[in-house]
């Protein structure tokens, strides 16, 4: 079995304390941070996606794989600053207004985080003016827009007209996701990118960090 392997299958199997002691017994090993996020955690957690994609795993298992992720990144994550990651960039992510679906926003939101970006989180129900400021205080590289319901979708397009509003459109690439959002919509309301999950949008904040 790889050295990453076990953890991996810890998150994929949802033993959130096995996932604490083995991230642990790693770190301990000398195991990079940012190796261990993204052989073993973030691996585990592309299987978890695979399988609730294809009605192998349902909501309840996701919820508890992605709590084992978690104890796995309270463990590594306050290294990975004085480790081999420096931030490559700033994400700001948010689920839109009216829609408090957030799973899979935070599933999005920890890859990005274990790719070693700074991922500010606003939540969900956020507003176009919410954004708005947000992407002000934090100036972010990508800012990260969720949505669950098709009737939430326009208040993406909301938030990309009030970003041109304030003449910030051009300073923070837009991507967005969320199982009823599509490439050619994104398109549509002048988005610069979708990402159907977490690797794709970690792909994307890549290109554009
Ligand atoms: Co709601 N809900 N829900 N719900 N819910 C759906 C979305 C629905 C499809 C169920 C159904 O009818 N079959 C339906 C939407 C129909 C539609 O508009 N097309 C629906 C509805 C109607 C509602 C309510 C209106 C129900 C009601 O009250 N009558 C209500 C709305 C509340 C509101 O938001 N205002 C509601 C409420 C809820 C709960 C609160 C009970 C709960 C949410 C809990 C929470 O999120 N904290 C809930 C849940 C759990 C679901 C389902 C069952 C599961 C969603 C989920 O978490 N999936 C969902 C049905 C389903 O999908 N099978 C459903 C797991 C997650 C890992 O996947 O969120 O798709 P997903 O995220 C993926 C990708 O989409 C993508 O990557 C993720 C990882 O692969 N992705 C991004 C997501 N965001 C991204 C952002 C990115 C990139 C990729 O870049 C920024």
């Amino acid at each position: 079995m790889s050295e990453f392997k076990e953890i991996a299958n810890a998150v994929i199997d949802g033993e959130v304390e096995k996932v604490a002691e083995i991230a642990q017994e790693l770190v301990d090993a000398g195991k990079k941070p940012s190796e261990i996020i993204k052989e073993g955690l973030v691996a585990g957690m592309d299987v978890v996606g695979d399988r609730f994609k294809n009605n192998e795993m349902f909501v309840p298992e996701v919820l508890i794989s992605a709590k084992s992720m978690h104890a796995g990144m309270d463990i590594v994550k306050p290294l990975l600053a004085e480790a081999d990651t420096s931030s490559a960039g700033t994400v700001v992510i948010g689920t839109v207004e009216g829609d408090l679906h957030d799973i899979g926003k935070n599933l999005v939101a920890m890859m990005i985080e274990g790719a070693g970006y700074e991922v500010v989180d606003l939540g969900v129900d956020k507003s176009a003016d919410e954004i708005v400021e947000a992407v002000k205080e934090h100036q972010p590289d990508v800012v990260g827009l969720s949505a669950l319901l098709t009737t939430t979708m326009p208040a993406m397009e909301e938030a990309i007209e009030a970003l041109e509003e304030a003449s910030i459109r051009n300073e923070v690439k837009v991507i967005l996701g969320g199982a009823p959002v599509s490439k050619d919509f994104a398109d549509e309301i002048g988005a610069d990118g979708y990402a159907p999950d977490g690797s794709v949008a970690t792909d994307l904040v890549r290109k554009f960090a």
